[in-house]
């Protein structure tokens, strides 16, 4: 028999993409270079040698997407602003024909009847700033205020939900602790400092935006997947523990809990943190709302040279499941857990699940129509699992699929696909996968079949 869930009728339905994943025209209009420009060009970091130099060539075709946008039956879109494209050396002179794209952009969306969420950073620091430093220094905090406040000051009277960063996490942890993103630094102190630098940075610009009277909504979003220790074992459960610390507390802690994970602090030793007397007043209480992205789950395991955590991790699918083309275990209960972890346990903020989605094998029929039945079970089954946790009280407001389009999947180039709309990359031919029909539907109806 099919089973009907609805969603309250405020529930903010929508989908997302980011700046370097879709627009391409890295070199027009005065645009300056990212730390992603440069890293791509460096051998062997990116699958295939793939660059985002043109990616969906959303830049231009920006018009077009947003018609198709309205054709899903969109009533949000999340989209990030690339920082080099406003300010090209990071600071100083603003670039305004790099505003002015932003500026068309929510002013189609408006036209089209979908609501612009903005997000200050998805991982591309403009280069001159890396050069200066990067986020391990702290005069990050103040670049980045600086760059928020332009940003605030051209769109803020037409958007009404912004983000400060997208998963501060991989910034700092992939990008100066594993050296796998840009910038490729491999030093755990750097990375730990950067993560810091980044909640302060937030916290800034959220002083900023409050002081500023600017309408409207402020969050953070971060990465939070699914961690289970791998056995009973006091090494494994110590392990779950620290990388949990890692992924969740050191976020979560100084914003609901007014402390820091200063037990783990005291485990990492050299790697700690500076924290300057302050921060922590800055970062307490700084999100309207959590900008929850929440993708897979994984076991975790005590391992002696699983770098500097000590632990590794290996996928874990629910009963039912396997992985997605990513390698990610499924096991959609784990954004039930997600959310009501934040309810137990960090006094149940207002939250969007800010991105959800699934990469998977895409076989496009001649006509370049993709039957993506995979993604649409695992989406349905993600939207039961939130739905759950809305039953049980979450505080959770909306939901938000991760991609509109296929898209540059950063080290994995082109090679993985997550998009409602499939993208050629030959021809640059858009067409909506089965999954955006699917979408449409659940929007339309504000409810989800079984
Ligand atoms: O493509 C990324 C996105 O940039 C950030 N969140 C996870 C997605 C899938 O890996």
């Amino acid at each position: 028999m099919e089973r009907t869930f609805q969603f309250p009728e405020d529930f903010q339905w929508g989908a997302a993409a980011s700046a370097y994943q879709i627009e391409g025209a890295r070199d027009e209009d005065g645009t300056g270079k990212s730390i992603w420009d440069q890293f791509v060009r460096l051998p062997d970091r990116i699958i295939h040698g793939d660059t985002g130099d043109v990616a969906c060539d959303h830049y231009h075709r920006m018009p077009e997407d947003v018609r198709l946008m309205k054709q899903i039956g969109l009533p949000n879109y999340s989209f990030t602003v690339s920082w080099p494209r406003v300010l090209p050396e990071g600071e100083g002179e603003v670039n305004e024909r790099g505003l002015d794209f932003y500026d068309r952009l929510v002013d189609r969306l408006l036209e089209a009847g979908i609501n612009p969420k903005v997000t200050l950073y998805h991982w591309d620091l403009p280069l001159a700033l890396q050069e200066k430093g990067g986020w391990p220094h702290r005069d990050s905090i103040n670049w980045f205020t600086d760059y928020a406040r332009v940003v605030f000051e051209r769109l803020s009277d037409r958007v009404n939900m912004w983000a400060t960063h997208n998963e501060p996490w991989v910034a700092a942890f992939l990008g100066y602790g594993q050296g796998i993103h840009a910038p490729g630094v491999c030093d755990a102190t750097k990375a730990f400092q950067t993560a810091h630098h980044l909640m302060m940075a937030h916290a800034r610009a959220v002083e900023l935006f409050r002081q500023s009277g600017y309408p409207g909504e402020i969050g953070l979003i971060l990465n939070l997947n699914g961690l289970r220790p791998a056995s009973d074992s006091e090494a494994d459960r110590a392990a779950s523990q620290r990388v949990y610390d890692e992924t969740h507390s050191l976020f979560l802690d100084p914003l609901y809990r007014h402390q820091f994970p200063n037990e783990f602090f005291d485990w990492l030793g050299p790697h700690a943190p500076e924290i300057q007397p302050g921060d922590l007043e800055a970062i307490a209480g700084s999100t309207d709302y959590l900008g929850l992205n929440h993708y897979n789950t994984d076991f975790v395991h005590h391992d002696h040279f699983g770098g500097w955590l000590k632990a590794r991790l290996e996928p874990y699918a629910a009963p039912g499941w396997g992985k997605t083309e990513m390698g990610w275990g499924i096991n959609p209960e784990g954004l039930k857990q997600e959310l009501l972890n934040l309810k137990e346990n960090y006094g149940n903020p207002k939250v969007y699940v800010t991105e959800n989605g699934c990469a998977a094998p895409d076989t496009p029929d001649e006509n370049g129509f993709v039957r993506d039945l995979d993604r649409i079970r695992f989406l349905k089954a993600h939207l039961i699992a939130l739905h759950e946790a809305l039953g049980e009280g979450s505080n959770v407001h909306g939901y938000y699929t991760w991609s509109v389009f296929d898209n540059f999947e950063w080290e994995r180039g082109y090679s993985k696909r997550f998009g409602l709309v499939r993208v050629n990359y030959q021809t640059l031919e858009r067409t909506p996968k089965l999954s955006a029909h699917w979408y449409r539907n659940v929007i339309r109806d504000n409810a989800v079949q079984l």
